[in-house]
């Protein structure tokens, strides 16, 4: 692994994220996604609160603009009209809805509930910003209504685990695990849209989805408003309803972080207490495969296991659910299934030991920095500071040496002048997590 460093990478990063900025938020990346989105603005406003706290602030209070009445929070923002993304607000038709946001335009799905354990980690860091407690006073409740809503609307037999309705909530939006299900799903009436697209012109097409798979995924969202956006109905209806490994690990993580900020503020928080003991229960036998030793999603409507082996089956260690002896078979994972050599980049998103990977597809393969950055603070919770150690170094040089990637090749034997950075570059939650990374040393 080459570990020349190029550039003063901090400053540009900075720049990265500064040229992201749009007057009270950030976009993910210019080429290719020119809107706020809901996971990416987390992993953003942590970055900027080692250098520009009140914008951290702003991000997370304009990602909650767009929160629904019910407490949904979608996955997009659409704050300004741009032509330059499929799909824009006019396809989520939300006039069929009675909760969407009516203060500015939004998508009709969410995306993996990061806002508590972010806010945590800036706590820790800018906790002495004035008016900082007012902003929290401001925001446990929005992020309590959220989650609330994901268990009350997305749990329907009261496990403890709710479901996702769409790849795009999971995160992992091309991960391999959705393939059987869009593999099985009904398309005579969906509607073709590869006209429509705009990914797979921005940057090359064999990093990007299928115009097959894009089908599926629009065809979801006609699901979703020809039910009026009632989840009873999208449960009763639509063909996607998955209980996500990593989905439920942030809720689980997040909910620690409620329960700390409720103590801070003096709130009751012995519903989000409730929540996370039968969450953890059912993480650890529903999701939990001990014959193989990994966690996997489940296939709600079609009531099976979706036995493939992914980057979001570590995610459990970041929430702290595992015993020791899961967190012992998940290490081994990572250094047998996942990479196929020491000389490879950790960690990839799918095992290379899966007929599905592609070490240059979205979500099938490449190295995300988030996850990263997540699996990093959970292997250092388990005490296994070496592997952790790896994941770190391992991210910091390829930002250090290709740049600010949305995703990178994990394979050895690319040298920093050839192409291992893929999808969209100065991409942003890239720029911010590699920043927490150097700035903060303090695992949680
Ligand atoms: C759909 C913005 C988002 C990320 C997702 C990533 C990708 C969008 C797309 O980009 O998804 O939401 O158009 O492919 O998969 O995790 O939030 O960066």
């Amino acid at each position: 692994m080459s570990q020349l460093v190029k550039t003063d990478t901090i400053g540009t990063l900075k720049d990265v994220l500064d040229n992201n900025w749009r007057n009270g938020y950030t976009i993910p990346s210019a080429r290719l996604y020119p809107f706020q989105w809901n996971w990416d603005s987390g992993f953003i406003a942590l970055g900027l609160s080692y250098y520009a706290p009140e914008k951290a602030i702003d991000e997370i209070r304009f990602i909650f603009k767009g929160q629904w009445s019910n407490g949904m929070l979608p996955h997009i923002v659409f704050h300004e009209q741009n032509e330059n993304y499929f799909p824009g607000p006019d396809v989520w038709n939300l006039h069929s809805t009675p909760y969407s946001s009516k203060t500015v335009p939004t998508s009709g799905i969410t995306q993996p509930p990061v806002f508590g354990f972010i806010i945590e980690r800036m706590h820790s860091i800018i906790s002495d910003q004035p008016g900082w407690m007012e902003f929290l006073e401001e925001i446990y409740p929005k992020i309590y209504a959220f989650h609330k809503y994901l268990y009350e609307r997305r749990d329907p037999n009261k496990e403890g685990l709710v479901y996702i309705q769409h790849n795009w909530e999971s995160g992992t939006d091309n991960s391999p695990m959705w393939d059987e299900i869009f593999e099985n799903m009904d398309v005579s009436k969906a509607r073709d849209v590869s006209h429509l697209r705009k990914d797979n012109k921005n940057v090359d097409a064999a990093e990007r989805p299928t115009n097959e798979h894009y089908k599926r995924y629009i065809s979801l969202i006609d699901t979703f408003v020809a039910c009026k956006y009632d989840d009873e109905q999208i449960a009763k209806q639509s063909p996607f309803l998955v209980q996500d490994v990593l989905f439920n690990s942030m809720l689980i993580k997040s909910n620690n972080s409620l329960i700390f900020i409720g103590d801070l503020l003096k709130k009751d928080t012995s519903e989000i207490k409730q929540w996370n003991d039968l969450a953890i229960k059912s993480m650890n036998t529903k999701l939990w495969d001990e014959e193989t030793g990994f966690y996997y999603a489940y296939d709600l409507r079609n009531n099976k296991r979706i036995p493939i082996k992914v980057s979001s089956g570590f995610m459990p260690l970041f929430a702290s659910v595992c015993s020791e002896h899961q967190a012992s078979q998940l290490v081994n994972h990572l250094k047998n299934s996942f990479a196929e050599n020491a000389e490879w980049y950790l960690c990839p998103s799918c095992a290379y030991t899966e007929a599905s990977f592609n070490p240059v597809k979205y979500w099938r393969g490449p190295v995300w920095i988030n996850v990263n950055w997540m699996l990093y603070h959970g292997l250092l919770k388990y005490g296994y500071n070496e592997e952790g150690e790896l994941i770190k170094q391992d991210s910091l040089a390829l930002v250090d040496n290709f740049g600010s990637f949305e995703y990178f090749d994990p394979r050895p034997g690319i040298e920093f002048d050839q192409k291992r950075g893929i999808g969209a570059d100065l991409f942003s939650w890239t720029a911010a997590l590699y920043l927490d990374f150097k700035y903060n040393q303090q695992n949680f």
